[in-house]
């Protein structure tokens, strides 16, 4: 018996520990300026992107991907889904245009088939397995089936009371496709994958998740969730939630799959309802994360052994429909330019990142006009702030507002005080970013970080004239609400108090 434990719990980590964790990023295409793909590439490559998920399994993105040392996972669309589960033949020419015709140029190291086909397709849920066995069967026969793993990624919804994760299971109602999925995996060493979305927890949660816990922020020891069973401290939703998955497994008894997060991010902008959709908080998110991640840091369950992690998303999709928040998960802009410049000091290899720590103190919009303009003549009379730039004619004159000359006046204090704490407050109405506010000639103090650690996105090549099919069904991806994981709040509620 002990041995037996032993032995999975080497399966475990040797399925993780081969190559270490890895930050990945999904390609989402719904972008009224689609970059084509040789542009793509050479922002992957520039950013030190070295594993990419498609919605899809475009050829042209492929092509371009051939011989870059990228790893990548492509996916079965949801619409393509019923023709291949039912279909052996089909299935096998899926793979064979899609596969076979790109590696090994192009290094495919995984198929997704469908996307959260349990909670958004659920008509297709009975197929499902069939379709993950018959890709399988093509693999085989290509002799492929070793490097290339099939799964399927899944919203943490369909696991129910994830709070504690030691009491997580998976929907009941899903235990005839589930229990076969898993053997699935088992069988062909494959992997779990589930999209984490600590930001729609929050959300739901009514305030019973703190933003802290969200952002993988420190929290006081006495505020950290403590999951009564085994007596694991949690200091993050994300870690509660990859237990979770871990646990609900082992409630149907396979104890041996390890897992990938397919999907995790943060919108950095939102509507008047999204309030903690910031460019901070997307900011604070997504650097967190990836420093967790390649820290190895792993989880409360499974110390050492970090779930690769794929980032939703590299650009901003402004085609999606839905709140503001749906648009503004990326990374970068159509162009390129970063949406925000992730803090990842010390954590090394991926993603450019700013090294020189580089912040701004800005006014905050919704400040009470009257304070702004108090603070603004505080900063440029007895802040002894040099405030010229600011007068008509010169450079940060336009646009003439409070809010813009407030933001400048801000800026140059707070750095003339060389970003001291407690520089960047003005009475409440200041508050310290990672964008650059510098903008047409008005450049302002402490600017020059974006010119070193980005590239310019405009500067990249345009050639091949090949596009990035837009038209791509993706159904719903992180769409799906995750009330279930509030339902389990009820206990973590009583944790925090
Ligand atoms: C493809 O990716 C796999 C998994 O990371 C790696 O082991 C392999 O060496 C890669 N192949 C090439 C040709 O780069
Ligand atoms: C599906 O096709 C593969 C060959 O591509 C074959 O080995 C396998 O037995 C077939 N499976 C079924 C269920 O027909
Ligand atoms: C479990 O899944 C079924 C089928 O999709 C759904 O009707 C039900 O609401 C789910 N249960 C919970 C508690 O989410
Ligand atoms: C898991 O294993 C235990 C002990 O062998 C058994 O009692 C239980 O029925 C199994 N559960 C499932 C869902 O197969
Ligand atoms: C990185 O890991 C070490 C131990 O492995 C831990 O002490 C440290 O807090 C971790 N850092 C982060 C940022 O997670
Ligand atoms: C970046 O900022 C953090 C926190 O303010 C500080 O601990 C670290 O030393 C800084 N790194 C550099 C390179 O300035
Ligand atoms: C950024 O680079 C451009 C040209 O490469 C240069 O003109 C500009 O002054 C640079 N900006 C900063 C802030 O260094
Ligand atoms: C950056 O892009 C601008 C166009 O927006 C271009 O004028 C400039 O030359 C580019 N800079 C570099 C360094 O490529
Ligand atoms: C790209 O398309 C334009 C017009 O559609 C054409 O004139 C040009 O030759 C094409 N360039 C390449 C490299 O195919
Ligand atoms: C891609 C990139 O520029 N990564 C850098 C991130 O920051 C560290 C220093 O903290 C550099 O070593 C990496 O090269």
């Amino acid at each position: 018996m002990g041995l037996f434990f032993l032995a999975l719990f080497l399966l475990v980590s040797t399925a993780s520990a081969d190559e270490g964790a890895f930050i990945g990023v999904n390609i989402g295409t719904s972008l009224s300026d689609m970059p084509n793909p040789t542009q793509v590439v050479a922002l992957l490559k520039a950013q030190q992107i070295h594993h990419v998920r498609l919605y899809d399994a475009d050829r042209a993105m492929l092509l371009a991907l051939a011989n870059t040392g990228i790893r990548v996972t492509v996916s079965v669309p949801n619409d393509q889904l019923l023709g291949i589960g039912q279909s052996n033949a089909t299935a096998a020419n899926w793979v064979s245009r899609n596969v076979l015709a790109h590696v090994p140029a192009t290094n495919i190291t995984s198929i997704a088939v469908g996307s959260e086909v349990l909670s958004t397709l659920s008509n297709a849920a009975p197929i499902l397995v069939s379709a993950m066995r018959f890709i399988h069967s093509a693999l085989l026969a290509a002799n492929l089936d070793s490097q290339i793993k099939v799964s399927t990624p899944h919203a943490s919804s369909i696991i129910l009371d994830s709070f504690p994760p030691s009491q997580a299971f998976f929907n009941r109602s899903w235990d005839p496709v589930m229990v076969p999925l898993l053997k699935f995996l088992q069988s062909t060493n494959s992997f779990f994958m589930i999209n984490v979305y600590p930001y729609y927890d929050y959300m739901q949660s009514n305030g019973v998740i703190p933003l802290d816990y969200a952002l993988f922020r420190p929290l006081p020891p006495n505020k950290e969730a403590v999951d009564p069973n085994t007596l694991l401290h949690y200091t993050n939703v994300f870690d509660a939630i990859v237990d979770a998955t871990y646990f609900a497994m082992s409630y149907l008894n396979f104890t041996n799959i390890p897992v990938t997060v397919t999907e995790s991010g943060w919108p950095s902008k939102g509507d008047s309802s999204e309030q903690d959709a910031t460019l901070d908080n997307a900011n604070t998110y997504n650097s967190n994360l990836i420093r967790h991640i390649l820290n190895n840091t792993g989880t409360p369950k499974h110390p050492g052994i970090s779930v690769s992690t794929y980032i939703y998303e590299l650009y901003n999709e402004d085609l999606r429909s839905g709140p503001v928040s749906e648009k503004n998960w990326g990374l970068f802009d159509a162009n390129g330019v970063p949406v925000y410049i992730l803090r990842l000091t010390g954590s090394g290899t991926v993603l450019a990142n700013d090294t020189t720590n580089q912040t701004y103190c800005v006014a905050r919009e919704s400040a009470d006009r009257k304070m702004l303009q108090a603070a603004l003549d505080w900063a440029c009379g007895p802040g002894k702030v040099e405030c010229s730039p600011l007068l008509q004619g010169q450079p940060c004159y336009e646009p003439d507002t409070v809010v813009a000359h407030a933001t400048y006046a801000f800026d140059a204090y707070y750095h003339r005080m060389a970003m001291a704490d407690g520089t960047c407050d003005f009475n409440g109405v200041a508050t310290i970013t990672t964008t650059d506010p510098s903008h047409g000639s008005c450049i302002f103090p402490g600017s020059g970080g974006r010119n070193g650690t980005f590239v310019n996105g405009t500067s990249l090549v345009p050639s091949s004239n090949s596009t990035v099919s837009t038209s791509n069904s993706q159904f719903s991806r992180h769409g799906d609400i995750h009330l279930n994981f509030v339902l389990g709040l009820i206990l973590l509620s009583a944790v925090f108090l």
